[in-house]
């Protein structure tokens, strides 16, 4: 009776073993990556472009068992300074260039597959027929061009507290040269009415408002209307915005590109050199979205 008793608890202890094991092997060992993070990316709003990446990413490197928590912005770089003042491991989606990268030692994964796409532009594009409406205000938009350490300087201006309009008024100020080019053969008016549609990330409030002021003092009345992604690029294709500059192609929207495209006219790249991919501080040992995988 009692050796019966005995072989029982045997069998039973080596099931749960057994099961315990298998649990392991499906989730990778208790100290990967996957599971210190508890298998999420941590994402921002969910109408980004790079979200859509993301879960393309998480596809294509199969990584079945991670989710991508959507949020913003705000909640994201949150989510990443408190990480960050404790040092443990987390993994976001980030973009440059933006403020973290100045304030924060990151990293990107390297993304062997190439979902995030190469080295990406910032478009503007207007309402089609925007330039016969307002072919002087188009001149200056078709002129805006500057290059990530400009955008940089407005954003960690207003990262650390700065108003967004009177970071780029300052930036404004001490770039007149840059600015000149811009508004070379643009006559000044006498409020005339634009809409300017943009989301609320680090680099478009911050190019937007150096637009906005730049519009401002040649004499136009500037709505500035937040937006979430899809709505901007929807009110962009019916009029009800004339403008954005923030259109990130050839991958980031191109989606969006290819759904409004008719009722748009792209006016070129004003920023080059921007990128996107999932992002780590360094004092993590991953280097690859691959090491992802348990
Ligand atoms: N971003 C910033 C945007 C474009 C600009 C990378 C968050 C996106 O994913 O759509």
């Amino acid at each position: 009776m009692k050796k019966v008793k005995v072989t029982v608890i045997s069998v039973f202890l080596l099931v749960a073993l057994v099961l315990a094991g298998c649990q392991n092997q499906s989730s990778g060992s208790a100290d990967s990556f996957g599971n210190q993070v508890d298998h999420k990316i941590i994402g921002i709003d969910p109408g980004a472009g790079e979200m859509k990446l993301t879960d393309q990413v998480v596809k294509d490197y199969e990584l079945s068992n991670w989710t991508v928590q959507s949020g913003s912005e705000a909640t994201m770089t949150a989510s990443l300074e408190k990480a960050i003042k404790k040092k443990q491991p987390i993994v976001v989606t980030g973009w440059t260039p933006h403020w973290m990268f100045q304030k924060y030692d990151l990293k990107y994964l390297k993304d062997p597959k190439g979902i995030y796409g190469k080295s990406e532009e910032i478009h503007t594009i207007i309402h089609k027929g925007f330039d016969k409406k307002d072919p002087n205000a188009v001149k200056v938009l078709d002129q805006f061009s500057w290059a990530p350490d400009d955008m940089s300087k407005v954003m960690l201006d207003i990262q650390k507290g700065t108003d967004a309009d009177k970071a780029a008024r300052k930036w404004v100020k001490e770039n007149q040269k840059k600015v000149d080019e811009w508004t070379k053969g643009a006559k000044k008016v006498s409020g005339k009415k634009i809409k300017l549609g943009y989301v609320a990330w680090a680099s478009e409030i911050a190019s937007t408002n150096v637009v906005t002021a730049v519009l401002e003092d040649l004499g136009y009345t500037v709505t500035m209307e937040q937006l979430g992604a899809g709505q901007m690029w929807a009110g962009v294709a019916k009029g009800s915005d004339d403008a954005i500059v923030a259109a990130w192609l050839p991958t980031t929207h191109a989606d969006y590109m290819k759904q409004f495209k008719s009722q748009v006219t792209d006016l070129g790249p004003n920023l080059k050199g921007t990128k996107l991919g999932l992002v780590v501080p360094s004092y993590v040992s991953i280097d690859s979205i691959n090491d992802l995988k348990d």
